[in-house]
């Protein structure tokens, strides 16, 4: 698909298919509204095998250092993507319409000893998108600092809500 900036990506996004992006998407406006260059593209476990294999073992090559990787139904994505890469694998179950998503959930979060993916909530891509913010933070004290203040906004949003039902 994309780069979101024009810096090189520290982030990749990936998704099994088009009809993912509507889900996606969140991952990438929070790293957007971070500052954290990011890529996106659609990567199929099934569809497109060979270029999941390049995908997985160029990514950290090309200096990403965080791989956000959604799919829906027979999930093998993110798993497939973390046996071939050292680089941290985040899992976004996307809600298909069958099922609610618990399909996706399972094959994603079922991963055998040795091959980590860290998995989110099923449409849990907002998520996706601070945790991969947080693994860059660890070492980027501007990340750091913008998540900090991130978490500040949220807890002034709360407040401005308990507020008004206070009103
Ligand atoms: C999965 O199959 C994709 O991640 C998507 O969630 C699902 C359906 O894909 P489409 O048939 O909409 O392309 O691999």
């Amino acid at each position: 698909m994309t780069d979101a900036t024009a810096a090189a990506p520290l982030v990749s996004i990936i998704m099994g298919s088009d009809s993912d992006w509507p889900t996606m998407r969140p991952a990438a406006d929070t790293l957007a509204e971070l500052g954290i260059p990011t890529e996106v593209d659609v990567v199929s476990a099934h569809r497109t095998p060979d270029k999941m294999t390049r995908f997985a073992r160029e990514a950290a090559g090309r200096g990403i250092r965080v791989v956000i990787a959604g799919a829906g139904g027979a999930a093998h994505l993110p798993g497939m993507v973390a046996s071939m890469t050292t680089l941290p694998v985040i899992g976004v179950p996307v809600q298909l319409a069958r099922l609610d998503g618990l399909d996706s959930l399972l094959s994603i979060v079922q991963m055998p000893a040795g091959i980590p993916v860290a998995t989110m909530a099923i449409n849990g891509a907002a998520n996706a998108g601070l945790l991969a913010a947080r693994i860059i933070g660890s070492t980027d004290p501007d990340v750091a600092e913008r998540l900090a203040e991130h978490a500040v906004g949220l807890e002034q949003a709360v407040e401005r809500k308990a507020q008004a039902l206070r009103d």
